[in-house]
This record gives structure tokens, sequence and C-alpha cells, in this order.
């Protein structure tokens, strides 16, 4: 049976991140791939020239029309911009009781513009969180969800120990911002006991996307029924092919490469 994902995200014009990123990574992993628009941007490479958001409304009617048809195997958030959509968001998901729900808490984007109001990290925490199977903080979004300044690797646990403690079942700090210049580990708390996932820091600028690139292959590997362990290895690797074999495409920060995980797969057959 074909296994079906839905982003609830926003559009990038210039394809490396939200819906666009999402999708991409969501055909590579062999997952049908789904969205609902909550804002659409536009943007290039050297930065985010408008943000417009959707009605809650508007988000809702797509999440109905998904949800009365064509039952997702995973769901994932990425940018949602305000406390409405939160609220519609996280009641289509109650409503269609729709399970592995990955929310990547988009807050803001590499420039500066913001891509969640202030005032909606509230309803993030008390209506989404919730709902997750895993929520994927980078550094300053899990900062941002507890209140708390991280500084070491005792305060990154502590996050998670909140993050879980809102009601999430898992949490997975994210270590592209954490200044190692080795490499780049994320911590995965499965509400019993931490992992770690490790993989070699690459000196690049393209790095525009990782967030949804990554989040996006964590639920398309849900979608196929894996346990979090896995689908959380598996999306480590895509995202560091895809760091690693870059595209070089625009002037500022460029996407990610989203077919390289496939590529190499296929090379080592
Ligand atoms: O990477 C976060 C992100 C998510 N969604 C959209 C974005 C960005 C970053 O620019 O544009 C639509």
């Amino acid at each position: 049976m074909t296994k079906k994902a839905l982003t609830i995200a926003g559009s990038d014009s210039g394809g490396g991140a939200g819906i666009q990123a999402d999708l991409k990574t969501f055909q590579e992993l062999g997952v049908y791939g789904m969205s609902a628009l909550t804002a659409v941007t536009a943007q290039n490479t050297l930065g985010v020239h408008g943000v417009y958001p959707l009605s809650a409304e508007a988000v809702t009617s797509q999440l109905e029309a998904v949800g009365e048809d064509l039952s997702p195997d995973a769901v994932k958030t990425g940018m949602l911009f305000s406390a409405d959509i939160i609220k519609s968001t996280a009641e289509s998901i109650r409503k269609f009781g729709w399970t592995n729900v990955v929310i990547d808490p988009v807050m803001i984007a590499k420039g500066g513009s913001t891509l969640l109001q202030k005032e909606a990290i509230k309803a993030m925490v008390k209506d989404l969180l919730p709902l997750a199977s895993i929520v994927t903080p980078n550094l300053p979004e899990a900062e941002a969800l507890t209140g708390k300044e991280i500084r070491s690797e005792a305060d990154k646990k502590e996050a998670c120990f909140a993050i879980v403690g809102m009601g999430a079942a898992s949490c997975l700090i994210k270590g592209g911002h954490d200044g190692d210049e080795e490499q780049s580990s994320d911590l995965f708390y499965d509400g019993e006991s931490f992992t770690r996932l490790t993989g070699k820091r690459i000196n690049t600028k393209h790095t525009h996307g990782t967030g949804c690139t990554f989040s996006a292959a964590l639920a398309a590997e849900l979608a196929k029924g894996v346990s979090l362990q896995a689908a959380a290895d598996t999306a480590k690797q895509f995202i560091q092919a895809a760091i690693e074999e870059t595209l070089e495409i625009g002037a500022g920060h460029g996407p990610t490469n989203h077919w390289a995980y496939q590529q190499r797969n296929r090379a080592n057959d």
C-alpha cells in the first residue's frame, strides 16, 4: 500500500525550504506527498522578500479536504505563522486522529524574517506539542519553547525533559547551531533515554531548508511504520547527504540536495 505524508507548512518560492523541500523529500523516500499551505513566502537564496499568511479558515479547509479522503500515515508541520493557524492545525489533527505527527517548530528564517509570530509560541506549546510524536527544534527554538538558555549538554537534556513535559512524546534537539566545528550532533530523547545522532560538520553556506528537509524525512519514514529511532537515523543520513552533495544553486544560501541520499544508495547497490 502506498504510504502518504502531509506537510502543513509555508511555500518557499526558491524551492529549498518549506513545502517544496518537504514534498521533494517525501518523493525521494518513496512516500506520496500532500500539502496544506499556511503562508506564501517570496524568497530566493539571498533572502525573504515578503511573507503572506493564509487565513486559518483556508488552512482548515485544506486539512478537511485531505482528511475526508486521503488519511495521511504521517503529518509534519513547518511554518505555521500565527496562533490561529496553530489552533486550526491542532483541531484537525485531533478531529481526524492523525498519528506520526512531526512538529518542526519553525520560528525565524536565516535572514531574520518572522515565520512564527512571537505570541504564537504559547499556542504551539499548549495546543500542538501535546499532539507531537516528535518535536525537532534547533537550539534557538528549544530556548524559545522552554524559555531557558541552553549552554551545556545538561541544559540540552533539561530542554528535552521540559518539551516532553509539555506533552510531546519525544524530542530531538538539532546540533546545527551548537558551535561544534567538527561534527553536528543531534540529541534525541524518546521519553525514556537519550541517544545521539552524529554527522561530520560540513563547512558550507548552502544549508537553506535543512530543518524542513530533516523533519520531512522523519515524517516520511514514520509514514512507513518504522520506529522513531530508525526514522531519526534515516533522516540524519538523508540530510547529511543533502548537505554534503551541494548543488551550488543561487548566489546566497543555496538549498540542500534532495537527490543525494538516493543517488548514494544507488551507487552502493
Ligand atoms: O527553514 C525554515 C523555513 C520554513 N518554511 C519556510 C521557509 C523557511 C526558511 O526560510 O521559508 C516557508
